[in-house]
């Protein structure tokens, strides 16, 4: 049974999260029996729900034998408790429910290590449930089973969470290896312009890397199809570029998960462009579009330059205006992954950009600067080199920062 409160800060219609809701239960293996909803200023602090509600709930979960209760908001620790033993049933909060789904899609190490060390974390100061997990995670057993009725005495409690501190410990240290690792494969990718795709999970992302790049990404009608970082080479119009596609982001994503999800999300962070991929047909647009920039604020990503793709064209009513539903988030390419419409132009764009920012530039450096003529030489590629009165004149590759660093010598061209 899905609970549900109508709250006066949240994130998006009511109706539409719980719709979200009932699809990521499903997602988690999870058959939806009902959806009970009710407006408040603010949760009871003491149980999430009032007294009446919780017998309204309690009593409704009896007649349709319900055997879990998720919560469409995160709860405190003593909220999930005291919710739980008033209503004698599992309890579990929207952030869990995502955790969980991100646990089981999660196919490589990194993406196994991180949602485990969100869950852990989450799952710390709720105790109760921290045996369960960890004799899950141990087990290889899915998980289920009631936390309180199989509460294990405090001393157990206690090895428990000391050695959930030691796992804790132990995943931030692969992760700090993983990511070491991973700036180094990024940095001697040296020039090749980068872009990233980003958006909401479900708007089709991985079918645009796909269709841009001839790749065979999972993409599929579900919440939380990709949860790795995938990147492909691109070459248009002569111009090499890469594209990665990486996990989709919710509404009110754990914070937990972001964290951990920081080695995933580099690609995003370095990209030289984000692709911003909205699914132009929902009626949640505006709900979604603002859900991404929240995330990409919140890890540091929401400078990058954007650009606006407008996907799923194919899907929009007739009767709508795509070219005014995009000039009103401030315009962009309008697409359609599916039938390749749009797709010309996207690739056009991608080429023009990475050509102005990473094709060659040519640089005139006075001999006296002979440290930058060393630079250039040393972190580019040189195509001629010509010495000249006024110096060494080079026609050059160079990585971004380099090209800031000689920006005094750059020759403009015209
Ligand atoms: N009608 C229509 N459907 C599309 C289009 N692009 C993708 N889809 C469908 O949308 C669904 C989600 O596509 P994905 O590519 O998996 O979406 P994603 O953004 O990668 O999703 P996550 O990895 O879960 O974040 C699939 O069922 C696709 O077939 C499109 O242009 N038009
Ligand atoms: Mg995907």
């Amino acid at each position: 049974m899905l609970v549900g409160l109508d709250l006066p800060d949240l994130h998006g219609g009511l109706a539409e999260r719980l719709e979200e809701l009932a699809l990521l239960a499903d997602t988690a293996g999870c058959d939806t029996l009902a959806a009970v909803t009710q407006a408040r200023d603010k949760p009871d602090t003491r149980a999430y729900l009032g007294k009446g509600k919780i017998e309204e709930v309690a009593a409704l979960a009896e007649e349709l034998e319900a055997t879990m209760i998720i919560v469409d908001s995160e709860l405190t620790p003593s909220q999930a408790r005291n919710l739980e033993e008033a209503v004698n049933l599992r309890v579990v909060d929207r952030t869990q429910l995502i955790l969980e789904i991100f646990s089981r899609r999660a196919s490589t190490r990194l993406a196994r290590d991180q949602v485990e060390l969100a869950q852990l974390q989450y799952e710390l100061p709720r105790f109760r449930r921290m045996w369960t997990h960890l004799s899950r995670i141990e087990g290889g057993a899915r998980g289920g089973g009631s936390g309180t009725a199989r509460g294990p005495g405090e001393r157990q409690l206690e090895v428990d969470r000391r050695r959930a501190r030691e796992r804790i410990h132990r995943l931030r240290q692969r992760l700090q290896e993983s990511e070491a690792q991973k700036a180094v494969a990024n940095a001697s990718r040296g020039s090749i312009f980068t872009a990233s795709l980003v958006g909401y999970t479900n708007v089709g992302k991985s079918t645009l890397m796909n269709a841009l790049t001839g790749t065979e990404l999972l993409a599929e009608n579900r919440l939380f199809a990709t949860l790795d970082a995938t990147t492909r080479r691109l070459t248009v119009d002569g111009q090499e570029l890469l594209l990665s596609d990486t996990v989709g982001f919710i509404r009110d994503l754990p914070h937990a998960l972001v964290a951990s999800f920081h080695a995933t999300l580099a690609e995003v962070r370095e990209a030289d462009l984000l692709l911003h991929v909205v699914d132009i047909a929902s009626p949640e647009l505006d709900e979604q579009i603002a859900a991404v920039r929240a995330v990409l604020t919140e890890i540091e990503a929401h400078e990058q330059p954007t650009l606006m793709v407008f996907n799923k064209l194919d899907a929009l009513d007739p009767g709508l205006d795509p070219e005014g539903i995009a000039a009103r988030h401030g315009g962009g390419l309008l697409v359609s992954a599916q039938t390749g419409e749009g797709l010309d132009a996207l690739r056009a764009e991608l080429a023009g950009r990475a050509r102005a920012e990473h094709g060659p530039v040519e640089l005139l450096i006075p001999y006296s600067d002979a440290r930058a003529a060393a630079q250039a030489e040393a972190r580019g590629q040189v195509q001629s080199r010509e010495y000249e009165d006024g110096g060494v004149r080079l026609v050059v590759v160079l990585p971004a920062e380099d090209r800031a660093r000689l920006a005094d010598y750059v020759v403009q061209p015209g």
